[in-house]
């Protein structure tokens, strides 16, 4: 992308605000790359930002995030939100799937739902650093639910909490899931279980497994995580599965919950950009505390790079 001028922020920030489609495309391109100018975007969307629903919706790759996904939007817009997608899944970009994308273009289903993948680039465990300024983008253009498809993997899906109010898991009824899960440590993770693909068999007995490994893990006062059967594949349970999530909102709100988790969500926001902001002195400072002759002088030992190194670490 080109240089951009504060001109071209002001037009792109009030083409963001008046919800077009192509200035939203393009303030994500931006807020999404390492531009510095990103953060003059941000603080012009800062005021209009804020007031989004996240739900995050996680599990492996084939659980049935992105169908899932498909099935919630039209009974979410029919509570009233304006729903906005951020697809961060390297193995079936929401758009390109085979799922989604020819559906796309002629579904009244996905009409007015602004539906975009984002490149899983600093990724932490299928979480990408450009979802939380790419939510602000979509929260200034008046999307007021932004759904979070990731692909979780092992621990470190814990951080999908760091972008998201509400946490759905999806599994599938395969043997051994839940002993993985446990493993894992992502048990705890989600506020909301779904086994999905329960045309299948065995989805009754994960259920009760997952119950049971829920309850050995000690019974947490307060929100007491549902585990739901659906069949996103025609929709069943899908209704159920809506409830669930108003419920959990509902609870997060009333027990001061939401406050708890918002504020982690903007320090890792905040700490994300800080980390890109080090990553990229880091490299300038290397250059200029180490020149290309003193690597010579260092690699032919007549050198030692470490002095240096520590009087610049103690300044
Ligand atoms: N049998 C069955 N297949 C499903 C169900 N939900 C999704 N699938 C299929 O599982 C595959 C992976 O689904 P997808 O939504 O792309 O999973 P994702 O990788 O988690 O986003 C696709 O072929 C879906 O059609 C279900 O409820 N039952
Ligand atoms: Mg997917």
């Amino acid at each position: 992308m080109p240089a951009i001028d504060n001109q071209a922020i002001d037009a792109l920030a009030q083409g963001v605000l008046s919800g077009e489609v192509r200035s939203i495309a393009r303030a994500i391109t931006l807020v999404e790359s390492r531009d510095p100018v990103r953060i003059e975007l941000l603080t012009r969307l800062f005021p209009h930002t804020g007031r989004a629903f996240k739900l995050g919706i996680t599990g492996a790759p084939g659980a049935g995030k992105s169908t899932l996904t498909y099935q919630l939007i039209p009974r979410l817009k029919a509570k009233g939100y304006r729903v906005g997608v951020l697809a961060v899944d390297p193995t079936s970009p929401f758009s390109g799937g085979a799922i989604l994308g020819d559906r796309i273009r002629f579904d009244d289903a996905l009409e007015g739902v602004y539906i975009r993948s984002l490149a899983s680039r600093g990724s932490i465990g299928g979480l990408s650093r450009g979802v939380p300024p790419a939510v602000r983008v979509l929260e200034a253009a008046g999307y007021d639910l932004v759904l979070i498809e990731t692909v979780g993997a092992g621990q470190l899906q814990v951080d999908v909490r760091f972008v998201a109010d509400t946490v759905v898991l999806a599994l599938v009824p395969e043997a051994g899931d839940v002993i993985q899960a446990m493993k894992a440590g992502i048990i705890e993770i989600a506020d909301i279980y779904v086994v999905n693909k329960a045309d299948r068999e065995g989805a009754t007995r994960m259920r009760l497994d997952l119950r049971n490994a829920l309850e050995l893990g000690g019974k947490s006062k307060g929100w007491n995580p549902p585990i739901t059967l659906t069949e996103a594949i025609n929709g069943k349970g899908v209704d159920e599965l809506v409830e669930f999530i108003e419920e959990h909102k509902q609870y997060q709100q009333q027990s001061g919950g939401w406050r708890t988790r918002r504020l982690q969500q903007l320090e890792w926001e905040l700490q994300s950009l800080i980390h890109d902001a080090l990553e990229q002195q880091a490299h300038s400072v290397t250059r200029r505390l180490f020149s290309a002759e003193t690597l010579e002088a260092v690699l032919q030992g007549t050198e030692n790079p470490f002095p240096k190194l520590q009087e610049w670490m103690g300044s």
